[in-house]
């Protein structure tokens, strides 16, 4: 008995905290709440249909619930014992389907509309494609001959609790997608190894990104801003940790930042001339392993046991230079491993393999032969 009386009067005490926190909440609290307006005109098209729809729903509540507790209230038995009979009464069972009928119609009509245009898949002025890997998303700008992978930029230390988490915990890449702002940007969506989603909330993109389809989506940002997003499909073992960053900047701006992503795709193009020493790869190699490989083969190259195996002491890795270029280069049919071909440029590829076979006691257990970016094009030039 005691323990009943107890848990009503916990009840009773956290209804009356929760009663005062709601109606302390300030209005823009309240907005946190709320779906985000976005920052296009079709998120705001969005946001107003989710309004509508929110209030028609509220009516509809109000008046049933109002019918209800009314009746509740005014035909006890007591005020009222002999109840009405209505069974089988045409007018009102007419009247409670076409009602309802006209409502779902009502609110279909301006949801068509703009899922219409949602899906008008006409060309842009600046096309991307995106394409969604296991664990990273990778842009292709097609008319300028842009194309890069972005990364989760998030620190490990972070991740495994050593160090505070920062501001944009798991929401920042290392490389930012750009467009130009009152541009039509349309996305190619499409993956290259199981399904993903690219999500970005400001724009009311979702869009499935599906192994050999390409969906589409577009957009039109009116301000310069930085829009965060994410894979919203259950994608694998790291899928929280492929995030999106979406840099909308003034067309001057962003014709500088596609004549630099040139520049220095060219600039990494020469570095493939250079003459490397192996110290010079290693510290190449390094933040390119962290970046790429951390992922599955861990930050000492330990694997996970059963699933994916250690590069510290693999027999590949210590001795066999020519195999563990073509397991970079083609990546491993059927296994997590994929194909690092396109994601590294030569001197980048040469650098991660130098690293791993520098690191973790590597050297000195096996040939200690490092691979020069030369070594990658030569590899390149034997599959013409
Ligand atoms: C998504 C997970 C994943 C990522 C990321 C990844 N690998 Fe792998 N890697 C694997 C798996 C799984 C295998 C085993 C493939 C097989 O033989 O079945 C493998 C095999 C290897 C092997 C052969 C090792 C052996 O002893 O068989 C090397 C070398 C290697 N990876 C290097 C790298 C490098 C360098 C990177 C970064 C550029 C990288 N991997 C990124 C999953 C991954
Ligand atoms: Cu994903």
């Amino acid at each position: 008995m005691t323990n009943v009386r107890s848990l009503i009067f916990s009840i009773k005490k956290q209804f009356t905290v929760i009663l005062f926190a709601l109606s302390n909440k300030a209005s823009a609290e309240w907005d946190d709440l709320n779906m985000t307006q976005g920052a296009t005109a079709i998120s705001r098209e969005v946001y107003d249909l989710h309004m509508l729809i929110f209030w028609i729903c509220v009516v509809i509540g109000v008046l049933v619930f109002g019918v209800m507790f009314y009746s509740m209230y005014a035909y006890t038995k007591k005020k009222n014992p002999v109840a009405a009979t209505f069974h089988e009464n045409t007018k009102v069972e007419l009247a409670w389907t076409i009602i309802p009928f006209l409502i779902l119609i009502a609110m279909a009509v301006p949801a068509s509309k703009t899922l219409q245009s949602i899906y008008n898949d006409e060309a842009g002025d600046i096309n991307i494609q995106v394409i969604g890997h296991q664990w990273k998303w990778q842009y292709r700008y097609l008319e300028d001959d842009v194309n890069f992978f972005a990364n989760l930029s998030t620190d490990l230390d972070e991740i495994y609790n050593k160090v505070p988490k920062g501001e944009n915990y798991l929401q920042e890449v290392d490389e930012i997608v750009v467009i130009p702002v009152g541009k039509k940007v349309r996305f190619l969506i499409t993956a290259n190894d199981v399904i993903h989603s690219w999500w970005v909330p400001a724009f009311a993109i979702k869009q499935d990104a599906i192994p050999g389809f390409i969906n589409t989506a577009w957009t039109i940002v009116d301000e310069p801003g930085l829009f965060r997003g994410k894979c919203t499909e259950l994608c694998g073992k790291n899928h929280g940790f492929m995030p999106i960053v979406v840099k909308a900047v003034e067309q001057d701006e962003y014709d500088l930042w596609i004549k630099e992503k040139q520049a220095g795709a060219i600039a990494l193009a020469e570095l493939t001339e250079k003459d490397w020493t192996a110290a010079e790869l290693v510290e190449r190699g390094e933040s390119l392993y962290i970046k790429n490989c951390v992922a599955c083969h861990g930050p000492n190259g330990a694997g996970v046991t059963g699933i994916f195996p250690a590069l510290a002491g693999s027999d590949i890795v210590l001795n066999n230079k020519t195999r563990q270029i073509e397991i970079l280069m083609e990546g491993v049919q059927g296994a997590a491993m994929q194909s690092y071909a396109e994601q590294l440029a030569e001197v980048d590829m040469a650098a991660v393999i130098t690293y791993t076979r520098r690191s973790w006691g590597n050297a000195e257990k096996g040939d200690g032969e490092i691979v020069v970016p030369k070594d990658i094009v030569e590899y390149k030039k034997a599959k013409i």
